[in-house]
């Protein structure tokens, strides 16, 4: 499931060895200034984003400005509109939040400077306020979780209640893996999600509404959702805190796969985590050059990804890249 994404990702660090093989420093009016907005460090999957792309666009070609928005959209709006000012060559972004671009998108596109979006998409009325997005399909991952939910219920007793924490409210993630999850099961009425609020992508906000789901539903709930990993660990804080143990009393589903969440499948906590590549930096860094040299794109470019569970975390772990 892995390899195409891993030889995609060597083809594009390859070429970037290639083209700089043999070639003298990139005279700096060369380099392709590139300005990246960044959602925030709310999670360990977005710890391992930014350094994919820091270290992809880390050679002499690229001159990157970085800015991080800690989870703010108005702080994005405004380094989009700085990157504008500045006149970079290229703007690359995760939008937090799907909504609200159309207005800066506009200016950038006034100003001559393609859009490339990465991770996370936009709701916009006009397609060409941006060239690509390079990011995985949420959709498929909420499915992946609610079939392995479905599985793993096989034999057991009905009906099974659901907790679902929920992402950023009104980001990509969020609305897909909700819209997922809930059409892989809603025609099997053995599944109830009994409860489901935003706990922001972190581990503090998620333990904090898993401690008032425990409160409201007491012993009554078989599973959590949480649409990703962090969220989950912070949950398997506040579920050990009640004296319920976690994988066993409640069985939890995430998105991710980031190391945590292995940890805790080797630990018994966590029952699944259904992959979400956060390593785009070498794709990015190709798609920024395409785009910088005018060349076509392709207009939605995703990554392969899998679903690992409890029993395979520890013979995985040491093969993890981020
Ligand atoms: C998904 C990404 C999400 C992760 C979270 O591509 O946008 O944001 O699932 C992160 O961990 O905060």
């Amino acid at each position: 499931m892995r390899k195409p994404f891993l030889v995609l990702a060597l083809c594009g660090v390859l070429l970037a060895g290639c083209s700089g093989g043999g070639r003298s420093a990139v005279d700096a009016n060369e380099a392709i200034t590139v300005g990246f907005s960044q959602v925030g460090a709310e999670s360990e999957w977005r710890t391992a984003n930014t350094r994919s792309v820091k270290e992809a666009l880390a050679v002499p070609e690229f001159r990157l400005r970085f800015s991080d928005a800690q989870q703010k959209q108005e702080n994005q709006i405004k380094a989009l509109r700085g990157f504008i000012a500045q006149r970079v060559d290229v703007i690359a972004f995760s939008p937090v939040v799907e909504s609200g671009w159309e207005t800066v998108l506009r200016e950038a596109k006034a100003a001559g400077i393609p859009v490339v979006l990465t991770d996370r998409a936009v709701n916009v009325s006009d397609a060409s306020l941006y060239a690509t997005l390079i990011g995985s399909d949420f959709v498929e991952e909420g499915r992946r979780a609610a079939r392995w939910l479905v599985e793993d219920s096989e034999g057991r007793p009905e009906p099974v209640r659901i907790v679902e924490l929920q992402g950023t409210v009104g980001s990509a993630p969020a609305n897909d893996r909700m819209r997922g999850f809930k059409e892989a099961i809603e025609d099997d009425d053995r599944f109830k999600v009994v409860r489901s609020q935003s706990g922001d992508f972190t581990r503090a906000k998620g333990k904090e509404v898993m401690e008032a789901f425990l409160k409201a539903e007491g012993r009554n709930i078989d599973v959590l959702f949480a649409h990703n990993d962090d969220m989950a660990i912070g949950a398997i804080q506040a579920i050990e805190e009640a004296g319920l143990k976690p994988g066993t009393d409640i069985r939890i589903v995430s998105i991710d796969g980031v190391r945590g969440a292995f940890e805790a499948m080797k630990a018994g906590k966590l029952n699944a985590t259904v992959e979400c590549n956060p390593l785009l930096g070498p794709q990015l860094a190709q798609l920024v050059r395409d785009v910088h040299a005018g060349r076509a794109v392709p207009r939605r470019v995703t990554v392969d990804e899998g679903v690992f569970t409890r029993d395979q975390a520890a013979a995985e772990l040491p093969n993890r890249k981020y």
